[in-house]
C-alpha cells in the first residue's frame, strides 16, 4: 500500500505568528489562522490520513539570524555559502516557547525539525542546505505515504522548498493555499505560480481536498 494519503504542516511555531507576537510574525498569522490548521488537521486525521510537522529548530547563533553577522540588519540579505540570502531576526531558537509547535502536538505521527546545523541555511524539510536528506523522505516511505498535502508558514520558504523536493522525489503534491501564510504577498504569489509550474496542484481551501479523500480518490 503505497499510495496513501499524508499531511505535512510547516512550521506553524509561535515565532511565525502574529498571534504569539513572534519575532518572525509573517501576516495573517492570528489565533483564528492557527485555528483553522488546526482544524483541518484533525478533521484530516480522522479520515485516516496520515500527519506529519516540521519545526524550525535553530541554534541561538544560527547562519540566517543578523545577529550572527556584525552591521547586518533583518531582511537585508548577505552571502551565505556562495549564495544570496535574507538575514532573519532571531527565531525558533531551540527549546524556547515560541519555538514550540502550536498545533495539537497529539495530531501529528512525527515531527521533523530542521536548519539546526549553525552554518547551514535551510528551507527544505526534506534536505538541508548542503543537501544533507533529512527524516522526512524515509518517514514517509515507511508509511507507504504518496499523495501529500501540503501547508503552513512561510509559503515562500520552507512550504515552497519542501514542495519542489518532494515532487522532484516523485511524491505528488497539493497545496492548500488558503491555510499558507507568506512574508510577503508578492513573493509568496510568486512562490504559489512556481510551485504550479512545477507540477504542484494548488487547492483553495481544506475542503477542497477533504471531499477527496473521503471518496479515496488518489491525487491526480
Ligand atoms: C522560515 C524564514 C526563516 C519558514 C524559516 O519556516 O518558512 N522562514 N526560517
Ligand atoms: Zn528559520
Amino acid at each position: 500500500m503505497a499510495n496513501k494519503w499524508g499531511v505535512i504542516v510547516i512550521d506553524v511555531q509561535g515565532d511565525f505568528t502574529t498571534w504569539k507576537k513572534g519575532s518572525l510574525a509573517v501576516p495573517g498569522s492570528n489565533e483564528a489562522y492557527v485555528k483553522s490548521a488546526e482544524a483541518a488537521t484533525r478533521q484530516l486525521k480522522d479520515l485516516g490520513v496520515l500527519i506529519f510537522g516540521t519545526q524550525d529548530w535553530h541554534p541561538p547563533d544560527h547562519v540566517s539570524f543578523a545577529t550572527s553577522h556584525p552591521g547586518k540588519k533583518p531582511f537585508e540579505t548577505t552571502t551565505i555559502g556562495g549564495k544570496t540570502e535574507v538575514l532573519w531576526p532571531p527565531h525558533c531558537i531551540q527549546g524556547t516557547e515560541n519555538a514550540r509547535v502550536l498545533i495539537d502536538n497529539n495530531l501529528f505521527l512525527a515531527i521533523v525539525k530542521m536548519s539546526q546545523d549553525p552554518a547551514v541555511e535551510s528551507y527544505s524539510a526534506f534536505k538541508d542546505g548542503k543537501g544533507i536528506k533529512t527524516e522526512m523522505d524515509p518517514i514517509l516511505q515507511i508509511n507507504g505515504v504518496e499523495n501529500i498535502i501540503l501547508y503552513g508558514i512561510a509559503t515562500e520558504y520552507v512550504v515552497r522548498a519542501t514542495a519542489l523536493d518532494l515532487v522532484e522525489a516523485g511524491y505528488k503534491v497539493s497545496v492548500i493555499e488558503g491555510l499558507c501564510r507568506g512574508v510577503t504577498s508578492d513573493t509568496a504569489a510568486a512562490a504559489l505560480n512556481e510551485m504550479r509550474s512545477k507540477g504542484i496542484r494548488l487547492v483553495a481551501a481544506p475542503e477542497d481536498i477533504i471531499e477527496e479523500v473521503r471518496r479515496g480518490i488518489p491525487a491526480p
